[in-house]
């Protein structure tokens, strides 16, 4: 009997029917690279952590320690220009190649993007979210850093600063509480930007606010507050902090030198 297997020049050149086609493998889906995360536990760091705690994105820790100078070492200033943190690496940026980013709001928008997640897609929806989250970016974040800065730190009280960086926060405060009168969160729907406001929220005391008199922002604060991924994501790191930059110690002041007197390099 003649051997039945064919031999290859046997093979035909015909397209095979459709009995014949191997039904596509599909590409085992590749596991993520986890995203590197430049961050030091501060309102600014907090934002980009619940996000990615929110998304389940996996990431590791690069600790940049502000009150130690780490901002200005070679390598993170590549990432990082402005010697601020936070920063990521997305390994599996666009074009499935590396992505370094600064800047908070641009990260969370990024993240938002990637994973289509706490930020719409849909036009309308998305110029509310970004509304709110350049509100914070422009405006609470650094008028509630003024605030910190002469309440607390400046070694020297000026009266007038503290009033106008105190009276400034309170005036966002209420716009943001006449925001949350008629909605759970700030754009409506859970997003990034309340991510981005929640932790400017948190020292309300260093900001000279009280809670109690916006009623509505009071509730938000602790509607984000017992999100599971917000505790992760406002936990992470808090153990490497030790006093703030107000202490009366030596850490304190090598910090305050470190942090109060950048020009131009
Ligand atoms: N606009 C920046 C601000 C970031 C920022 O100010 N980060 C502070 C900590 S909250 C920092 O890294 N400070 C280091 C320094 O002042 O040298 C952002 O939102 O990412």
């Amino acid at each position: 009997m003649a051997d039945k297997k064919p031999t290859p020049s046997a093979t035909p050149t015909k397209a095979p029917t459709k009995a014949l086609i191997k039904a596509p493998t599909k590409a085992p889906k590749k596991k993520q690279k986890p995203i590197e995360l430049y961050y030091w536990p501060t309102p600014n760091g907090w934002k980009v952590s619940i996000m990615l705690e929110e998304c389940g994105l996996p990431y590791t820790l690069k600790p940049v320690n502000i009150g130690m100078g780490d901002q200005f070492k070679r390598g993170f200033l590549k990432i990082a220009p402005n010697n601020r943190m936070p920063a990521i690496v997305d390994p599996s940026g666009p074009g499935n190649k590396p992505i370094s980013l600064f800047e908070s709001g641009a990260i969370l928008q990024y993240l938002g993007r990637k994973t289509g997640k706490f930020y719409p897609s849909n036009e309308r929806a998305r110029a509310e979210v970004d509304q709110w989250l350049f509100w914070q970016m422009g405006g609470l974040g650094p008028m509630a850093g003024q605030a910190h800065h002469f309440r607390q730190y400046a070694q020297t009280k000026i009266p007038y600063a503290v009033k106008r960086y105190t009276n400034e926060v309170n005036r966002l405060y209420g716009v943001l509480n006449k925001q949350l009168r008629t909605q759970d969160f700030v754009a409506g729907r859970y997003s990034i930007a309340d991510m981005a406001i929640w932790g400017w929220v948190v020292p309300y005391k260093n900001q000279g606010q009280k809670l109690e008199d916006f009623p509505h922002l009071k509730k938000w604060f602790e509607r984000m507050g017992d999100r599971p991924a917000v505790k992760r994501g406002f936990a992470l790191g808090l153990d490497l902090r030790r006093g703030t930059l107000g202490d009366k110690t030596k850490d304190a002041e090598k910090a305050r030198k470190i942090l109060f007197n950048q020009r131009a390099k």
